[in-house]
């Protein structure tokens, strides 16, 4: 069965280039309800340790250096098969070949610089959660 929460960051990028406000209201109008949410911003001992899983790949560095740049913004998100429909509305991580109308193929720079993650599994959803709000009030 298919869970009703995912996990979302608007990144640096997207911050940087006055986006989060048009992406918050993309991501409302399909139907999601944000159940946490924070301005925040990572360290890049903070970024490295989210993005764990790339570590071998060749882009770890500059993933990890791209996250830490400056603010963004980190939520929880509530809707019925949460993980999946978001990914659709996100579209492919590479922007060139995001579906027309998808909050990458109109925010996204490049396949670094992408505008929103999107967790990939039920199972991620929670730990990336909880990786930014576990303990505070908002996390249940
Ligand atoms: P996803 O965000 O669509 O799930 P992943 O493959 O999990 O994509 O990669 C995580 C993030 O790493 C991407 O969103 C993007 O910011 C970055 N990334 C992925 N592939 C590349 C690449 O080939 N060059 C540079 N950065 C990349
Ligand atoms: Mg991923």
């Amino acid at each position: 069965m298919s869970g009703n929460r995912t996990f979302t960051m608007i990144k640096p990028d997207a911050v940087e280039s006055g986006h989060i406000g048009n992406i918050l209201v993309m991501i409302c109008k399909v139907g999601f309800k944000i159940v946490a949410m924070k301005y925040t911003r990572l360290s890049k001992e903070k970024a490295g340790e989210f993005y764990a899983v790339h570590k071998e790949r060749p882009f770890y560095g500059e993933l990890v250096d791209f996250m830490s740049r400056g603010p963004i913004v980190v939520a929880i998100l509530e809707k019925s098969n949460a993980v999946e429909d978001f990914r659709t509305l996100i579209g492919a991580t590479n922007p060139a070949n995001a579906a027309p109308g998808t909050i990458r193929s109109l925010y996204a720079k490049n396949v670094g610089e992408n505008a929103v993650h999107g967790s990939d599994s039920d199972e991620n959803a929670a730990i990336e959660g909880s990786f930014h709000f576990a303990g505070t009030e908002m996390f249940s």
